[in-house]
C-alpha cells in the first residue's frame, strides 16, 4: 500500500473536486436555521461547519470515518491518525512507514527543554505543553513555503509536514513535562521502532511489568483522538487555522480550549471529585453516600464533572470502552469501584435535579449520562499516574491527531476563512419584535 503522503496526494484533488461539484449543484440549499436561544446558547445544534474525519451521533457517540468507536478500539494511535485523514486503514507497510516518520521527527530541540525548565514551578502542565508547541512555531514549514510563494492547492503538503513534526514531538514533550514536573528526574527518550502508544507509556517512566499500561495508553490515545469539528478545541483550531496561521499556532490555540474545566480539564476535575468522596467516606462510598455527595455538589452550584454532554444523549462509548478495560485489568481497584458506583447513582441524581430545575423555570440537564472524562482518570491513577492536573496533557497528545487531521483536510479543500455574522442584542430585540 502507498504511504500516507501518497494516499493523500491521490485523494485530496478528488475530495476538492467533489466538494466543488456539491457546492455548484446544491450550494443554495438550507440545512439549518438559528433561533435566538441558539445564538445566545453557544450555537448549540447549528449546522454551520464541516468535519469529515468523524461524526458524533447523539445516540451513537463517536463514529470515525463510518466506523463506530467500539468496533475500532483495538487500533493503535498511528492507525487512527491514518484512518482520520484518509478514511482507510494502513496496511503493515504503510503503518511501518508512518512509524518511521515519527521516529525520524521525534527529536525535540534543546531550546524547548530550556524554556520548560525556566517556567515557574506552579505553571499548569497544560500551559507548559501549549507554550512548548508555540515556541516551536519558528520551525513551521508551512510558514516558510507560504512566504516563498505557494499555490493554494499545495497548502496541505507543508501542513502535513508540520503536523507530523508536531505529532512526533508531542508525546516526547508531554512525557518530559511529566518527568520534570512530578518526578524530578531525567527525561526518557523516544525509542526507535516502538509504536506511538507504547513509546509514550515508556517515556512517562511508570512501572509497567505486564505491558498493560502501554495497552491503556494505546486505547487512551485512540479514544480521545477526535470528536467531530464543533467542540471547543477542534472548532478553535479550525478557526485559527482558517486565517492560514500554521499548525503550531492552530494546535496550541485548540489545546488552550481543551484546558477549560467544561471541556478536557473535566478529567482532572472528575478524578478529584471521586477521590474527595473516597476520602470523605473513608473508603469506597456506598450508593446512599454518593447520592448525598452528588446532591451536595449540585446544590452548591457546581457541575458533576464527567457527566453531561453538548451533543451526546446516551452513555459515551468511550466511557464504556474504558469501563471494559477497568473490568478486565483492575476490577478490585477502589477508585475504579467508586467510578462504577458513581455511574449507578449519578444519572438518577441528575435526572431528579434536572426535574427540580425545570420546576424552578431553568433549563433541563439535557444529558445525564457519563462522558469520556468520567472514568479515564481512575485508570491512569491505578497505574501510578496520580497527578491529575496532568491528565489533560495526555488527552492533548491524542486530540492533536484529530485537530491536525482536520486542519490538513481543510487546507486540502482550501476552506474559507471563518467569519460568522454576529448581531447585537439591540438587533435581536428589534428583529423579534414583529415575529410570531
Ligand atoms: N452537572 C450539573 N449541571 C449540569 C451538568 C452536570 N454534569 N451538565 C449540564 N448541567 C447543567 C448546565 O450547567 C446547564 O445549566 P445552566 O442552564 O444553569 O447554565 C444546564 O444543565 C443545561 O446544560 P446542557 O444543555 O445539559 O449542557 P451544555 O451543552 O450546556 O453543556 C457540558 C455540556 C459538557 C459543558 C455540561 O454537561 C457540563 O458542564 N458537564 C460537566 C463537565 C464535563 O464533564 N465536561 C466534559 C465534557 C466532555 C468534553 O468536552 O471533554
Amino acid at each position: 500500500m502507498a504511504t500516507l503522503q501518497e494516499v493523500l496526494q491521490e485523494q485530496i484533488p478528488k475530495y476538492r473536486d467533489g466538494i466543488k461539484k456539491l457546492l455548484r449543484e446544491h450550494g443554495d440549499k438550507v440545512i439549518s436555521q438559528v433561533t435566538v436561544a441558539q445564538a445566545y446558547g453557544g450555537m448549540r445544534g447549528v449546522k454551520g461547519m464541516i468535519c469529515d474525519t468523524s461524526v458524533v451521533g447523539p445516540d451513537t457517540g463517536l463514529i470515525v470515518r463510518g466506523r463506530p468507536l467500539l468496533e475500532i478500539k483495538e487500533l493503535w494511535p498511528e492507525e487512527i491518525f491514518f484512518l482520520l485523514l484518509t478514511g482507510e486503514l494502513p496496511d503493515a507497510d504503510a503503518k511501518a512507514a508512518l512509524q518511521q516518520e515519527f521516529d525520524r521527527r521525534s527529536q525535540v530541540p534543546e531550546y524547548v527543554w530550556d524554556l520548560l525548565r525556566a517556567m515557574p514551578p506552579d505553571s499548569h502542565p497544560m500551559c507548559m505543553l501549549d507554550t512548548a508547541i508555540l515556541v516551536m512555531e519558528r520551525e513551521s514549514i508551512f510558514r516558510e513555503w507560504y512566504h516563498k510563494g505557494m499555490k493554494k492547492e499545495d497548502y496541505w503538503v507543508p501542513t502535513l509536514d508540520d503536523a507530523l513534526n508536531i505529532l512526533a514531538r508531542l508525546p516526547v514533550i508531554a512525557a518530559g513535562i511529566y518527568r520534570m514536573r512530578y518526578k524530578g528526574s531525567s527525561l526518557i527518550h523516544w525509542t526507535h521502532g516502538l509504536d506511538f502508544g507504547a513509546n509514550f507509556a515508556n517515556m512517562l517512566g511508570l512501572p509497567d511489568p505486564t505491558g498493560s499500561f502501554a495497552k491503556l495508553m494505546r486505547l487512551y490515545l485512540n479514544f480521545h483522538a477526535d470528536h467531530e469539528g464543533g467542540n471547543v478545541s477542534a472548532n478553535t483550531c479550525h478557526t485559527v487555522g482558517s486565517s492560514l496561521s500554521d499548525a503550531y499556532y492552530s494546535i496550541s490555540a485548540g489545546l488552550n480550549g481543551l484546558a477549560g474545566p467544561l471541556h478536557g480539564l473535566a478529567n482532572q476535575e472528575c478524578l478529584g471529585w471521586i477521590l474527595e468522596t473516597i476520602e470523605k467516606f473513608d473508603g469506597v462510598p456506598s450508593e446512599e453516600q454518593l447520592r448525598e455527595y452528588a446532591f451536595k455538589t449540585l446544590n452548591s452550584g457546581q457541575v458533576i464533572p464527567g457527566y453531561g454532554h453538548a451533543v451526546l444523549r446516551v452513555t459515551d462509548p468511550r466511557f464504556t470502552g474504558f469501563h471494559d478495560f477497568g473490568v478486565d485489568h483492575l476490577p478490585n481497584d477502589p477508585v475504579f469501584k467508586t467510578v462504577e458506583r458513581v455511574f449507578k447513582v449519578v444519572p438518577k441524581v441528575l435526572e431528579e435535579f434536572s426535574a427540580e430545575r425545570v420546576k424552578a423555570g431553568k433549563n433541563p440537564i439535557a444529558n445525564v449520562w457519563p462522558n469520556v472524562d468520567a472514568g479515564s482518570g481512575a485508570l491512569l491513577y491505578h497505574y501510578g499516574m496520580t497527578e491529575f492536573p496532568y491528565y489533560t496533557v495526555v488527552f492533548s497528545v491524542s486530540r492533536a491527531m484529530g485537530m491536525l487531521a482536520q486542519l490538513i483536510l481543510n487546507r486540502g479543500l482550501g476552506t474559507a476563512i471563518t467569519r460568522p455574522k454576529s448581531v447585537s442584542t439591540e438587533w435581536i430585540k428589534k428583529t423579534v419584535k414583529d415575529m410570531k
